[in-house]
């Protein structure tokens, strides 16, 4: 007699082998057992600490450049220290199987350490740098986690700056034209991690809704969506992605 998890695991893996095109959008949580803090949620989560909009907008930079350029640079040394999990393993091994198309909110770059090679990363990536003069375009790999804020080497007229994308900023058109014409063709879409607060990546699944897709949602919490999805899998991602590794060996 088959247990529920395994009930569960059998039913998703199904899903997800039977799907002719599965898009799935993973946000902070993903990274979660990799011991990387998310945004929301509980009392050590980024923005239960700091002002959102004091660590992640331009306004916020202008104001205090070097509080800003700490925190990232914070950050960068807890992603550098993190390794992926089963989840993230899980996703670039799906995709060997499946025609999958793999969005992140994250900036952590996990997704591509874990081997997936297709990712749009919707908000940037951290261990980037680039000028903060948008004329410029001067960018460069983040390397040295200690290293000072200093103006752009080839401009000298602005800050580098984290090449993430901050509140208030545009997400690069490309970026949203692939993640909306995916969710447009989709018949799965998966939400793994987000508290699908943040637009427009949350606005992606109203997309696959509306053109038929089944909506599933792997987070261990409620969210903005999981009214609107079809199926809660109120687990942990590597936790799932664990069993599911199983069955995709
Ligand atoms: C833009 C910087 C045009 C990168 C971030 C429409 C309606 C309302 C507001 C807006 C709208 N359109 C635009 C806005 C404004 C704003 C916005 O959405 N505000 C919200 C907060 C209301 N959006 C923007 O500004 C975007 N730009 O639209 O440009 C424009 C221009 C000018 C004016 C208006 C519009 C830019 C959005 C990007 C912002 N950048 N960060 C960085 O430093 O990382 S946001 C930040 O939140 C991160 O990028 C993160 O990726 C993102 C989403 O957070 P989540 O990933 O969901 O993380 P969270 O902690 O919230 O949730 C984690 C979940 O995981 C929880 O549910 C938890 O239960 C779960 N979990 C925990 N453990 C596990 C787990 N799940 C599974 N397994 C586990 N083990």
């Amino acid at each position: 007699m088959l247990k529920t998890q395994e009930k569960m695991l059998m039913n998703l893996y199904d899903t997800f082998m039977t799907a002719k095109r599965l898009v799935v959008m993973t946000g902070a949580g993903v990274s979660a057992e990799s011991g990387i803090a998310t945004f929301r949620g509980d009392q050590d989560s980024y923005w239960s600490r700091f002002d959102p909009y004091q660590l992640a907008s331009a306004e916020g930079f202008i104001e205090a450049p070097q509080r800003v350029w700490d925190w990232y640079q914070w950050r960068r040394s807890q992603v550098g220290a993190a390794q992926p999990n089963a989840a993230h393993y899980g996703l670039a091994e799906l995709a060997q199987s499946v025609p999958l198309f793999l969005i992140t909110q994250n900036v952590d770059g996990l997704h591509h350490r874990a081997g997936s090679q297709q990712v749009c990363e919707l908000h940037g990536r951290l261990m980037m740098n680039r000028c903060f003069n948008p004329s410029c375009g001067y960018r460069e790999d983040a390397i040295d986690f200690s290293a000072p804020l200093i103006t752009c080497p080839r401009c000298q007229s602005a800050y580098l700056r984290p090449d993430v994308v901050w509140f208030g900023e545009s997400l690069s058109a490309s970026s949203i034209q692939q993640s909306e014409a995916a969710t447009t063709e989709c018949d799965v879409f998966v939400s793994i991690g987000t508290s699908a607060q943040v637009y427009p990546a949350a606005g992606f699944a109203q997309i696959a809704a509306a053109s038929g897709a089944q909506l599933i949602e792997i987070n261990p919490e409620a969210t903005a969506l999981t009214s609107q999805v079809d199926w809660v899998i109120a687990e942990p991602a590597g936790k799932v992605f664990e069993g599911l590794r199983s069955l995709l060996k």
